[in-house]
């Protein structure tokens, strides 16, 4: 199987760290370059709303969107990182991450995509609320379970706040938020983390 990737991408890292932890080591990375107005022809070709991670699978379809790639490996290895006396949970603390990475992932592209004079910056601005009311969220609701046993929630929350520093160091999401920064620190010295830092 070939998953269609690229370094800087956060979504991609989801699944690669998923990967690591799981031990899957049967699966070839093919990195491309692709955004919003220059769709590469081999991801137009495996998802046809023309974004990473897709798998390519040689025993079924192409599977495209991080959480459904991940549902799937995790299912293959049967790791449990989606267990079912809190699935719910594990879902909407991974929705909530891949939401942080959508609007960070959007004011990158704004920043780097769209011509300088048509640049919008309250939509920005709205970009930067998305993240940080989920930032609070998780300060508020979600530190217990990030205190838990390993699940995919977690791998992705590692995920998103790495992108943040990544991509938007200005913004100091730490700021204010020291127990999730704390959690992040230990988060990040996993190997699996370690090995997946974005590249520009
Ligand atoms: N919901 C998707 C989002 C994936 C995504 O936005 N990937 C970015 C790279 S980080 C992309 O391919 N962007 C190209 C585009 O938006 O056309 C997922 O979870 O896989």
């Amino acid at each position: 199987m070939t998953l269609l990737s690229a370094p800087a991408s956060p979504f991609v890292r989801k699944v690669r760290v998923l990967l690591l932890e799981t031990g899957q080591d049967d699966i070839a990375l093919q990195e491309v370059a692709t955004t919003p107005v220059a769709t590469a022809a081999e991801v137009a070709a495996a998802n046809p709303v023309g974004k990473i991670p897709a798998l390519i699978r040689d025993d079924g379809p192409t599977l495209y969107d991080s959480r459904v790639i991940t549902r799937f490996l995790d299912a293959r290895a049967k790791a449990g990182l989606y267990p079912e006396h809190q699935l719910w949970d594990t879902l909407t603390l991974e929705a909530t991450a891949d939401g942080i990475m959508d609007a960070a992932v959007l004011m990158v592209y704004e920043a780097r995509v769209r011509p300088e004079d048509l640049r919008y910056e309250p939509w920005l601005d709205a970009q930067w609320a998305k993240v940080t009311r989920a930032l609070d969220a998780l300060d508020t609701r979600w530190m217990a379970h990030l205190h838990g046993p390993l699940d995919m929630g977690q791998i992705a929350i590692g995920c998103a706040l790495g992108y943040l520093d990544f991509r938007h160091p200005d913004k100091d999401w730490r700021k204010g938020r020291d127990v999730l920064a704390a959690w992040e620190a230990r988060f990040a010295e996993r190997e699996s983390m370690r090995a997946t830092v974005p590249q520009a």
